[in-house]
């Protein structure tokens, strides 16, 4: 077994890992990044691709913000059709001026990727069998094994951010974590395809079809969703039903401009509410989709993950800097006060919009008419829209 040592042990080499990575480094804090999956795999998960302000800032303030600010495209708002009818939420007007970037979560993570690699920063791909060990002593240490070789790297603190299905959480004692889950009864079937977006903002639509998004990651590549039940496979949809499908739940005109075209990446994705409190163990913090994961109605995922790693780089800067210990004994809360928050805000959305099979018919007339408030009420707007580009850190 070789041992090193490095102050910041991060599990997981997704966007959390090498956001707070790349942050701290640039502070003169060392970490190691251990990542199981190979770069080429991690960058070819087709996720995210709508970023609130604060996600954004980091971006600039981990220097990795050039390219998102030359490609992103900042949208002042998106529109919400309801069963063809399109309603406008300006969020610019309803927030005094706040916006969001859709830029890729492939894109800003080989950002992140190609930051560390100009550093030196240490990313270890497939990294196997890592297992975080003695979290509630002071010298916690990390081993994993990687071609056939057993490491052990020694730190002050590990961090979890290795996402829902990741090594963290599960080695916390079960009485020691606590879980709330909410699944529903649906995914999102998503698909990529070069071609001209349906529209230059965002449509979420609500329909009696089923619920679909029409995004995008820029002029010459879209990305779409349609509501399908758990049971459904990828073998089951043809690019040709997909199509048809995502038309029919559109308003005509926009359906009738749809430029449509071969997919390049297609999958479906189970929706689940879920939380793990407290996001800290001795000195394990967990950060990102490793202790809570939204339906992505809201695109709040990505954009929670980006919180808690603000509200941990700032604590273990203090910790290193001056020795103060009390962002990170507030962690856990902190975060999960926004966490919560973007909980919430991402349920809703999805109440909202989403046909549910089993609903009776009065909640499938309160979520008529609670949509028909939200789109006629200017107050009601602008909670909403207060909400979509994120409640500040
Ligand atoms: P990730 O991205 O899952 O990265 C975790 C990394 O840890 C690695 N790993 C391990 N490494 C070592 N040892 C182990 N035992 C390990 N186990 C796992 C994994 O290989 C992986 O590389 O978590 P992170 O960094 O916290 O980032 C979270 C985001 O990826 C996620 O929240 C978003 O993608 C969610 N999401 C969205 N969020 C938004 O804010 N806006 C959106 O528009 C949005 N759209 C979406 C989404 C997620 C989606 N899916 C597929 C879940 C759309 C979709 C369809
Ligand atoms: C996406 O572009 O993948 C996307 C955008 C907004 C969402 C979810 C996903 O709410």
């Amino acid at each position: 077994m070789t041992t090193s040592k490095t102050q910041v042990a991060i599990i997981g080499g997704g966007p959390s890992g090498l956001m707070l990575s790349q942050l701290l480094h640039l502070k003169g804090i060392e970490t190691v990044v251990l990542e199981r999956q190979t770069r080429d795999y991690v960058l070819g998960r087709i996720r995210a691709g709508v970023l609130e302000h604060g996600f954004v800032e980091l971006m600039r303030e981990a220097r990795c913000g050039e390219r998102m600010d030359r490609e992103g495209e900042i949208h002042e708002g998106f529109s919400i059709s309801d069963r063809g009818t399109m309603h406008r939420i300006d969020l610019e007007g309803l927030t005094g001026g706040q916006t969001v970037m859709v830029y890729g979560q492939t894109e800003l993570t080989r950002d992140l990727y190609d930051a560390r690699e100009k550093m030196g920063g240490i990313v270890i791909h497939e990294a196997e069998d890592v297992q975080p060990h003695d979290m509630t002593t002071d010298a916690p240490y990390v081993t994993y094994t990687k071609a056939g070789e057993t490491h052990r790297i020694d730190c002050d603190f590990i961090i979890g951010a290795d996402g829902f299905h990741g090594v963290s959480r599960k080695s916390i004692p079960a009485d020691q974590i606590r879980e709330y889950e909410k699944v529903y009864p649906f995914g999102w079937l998503g698909i990529l395809s070069e071609t001209k977006p349906a529209h230059d903002e965002l449509i979420y639509a609500r329909s009696d079809r089923g619920f679909a998004l029409c995004s995008l990651r820029s002029q010459v590549l879209s990305r779409y969703y349609v509501q399908v039940p758990l049971t459904d496979t990828v073998e089951n949809w043809s690019d040709d039903r997909f199509w048809d499908e995502l038309k029919a739940r559109l308003p005509e005109d926009v359906a009738a401009r749809l430029e449509t075209g071969p997919s390049i990446e297609k999958s479906i994705a189970p929706l689940r509410s879920f939380v793990a409190e407290p996001m800290r163990y001795g000195n394990m913090f967990l950060a990102g989709d490793a202790a809570h994961i939204v339906p992505p109605t809201g695109a709040k995922g990505l954009n929670s993950a980006a919180s808690d790693i603000y509200y941990l780089y700032h604590a273990m800067l203090s910790h290193y800097e001056n020795g103060d210990d009390s962002g990170l004994d507030a962690y856990s809360d902190t975060a999960l006060r926004r966490v919560w928050k973007a909980q919430r805000f991402s349920w809703w959305m999805t109440s909202m919009l989403h046909v549910f099979p089993d609903h009776p018919e009065f909640d499938q007339k309160l979520q008529s008419i609670e949509l028909d408030y939200f789109l006629s009420s200017e107050a009601a707007r602008t909670s909403l829209a207060e909400n979509y580009v994120g409640l500040p850190f």
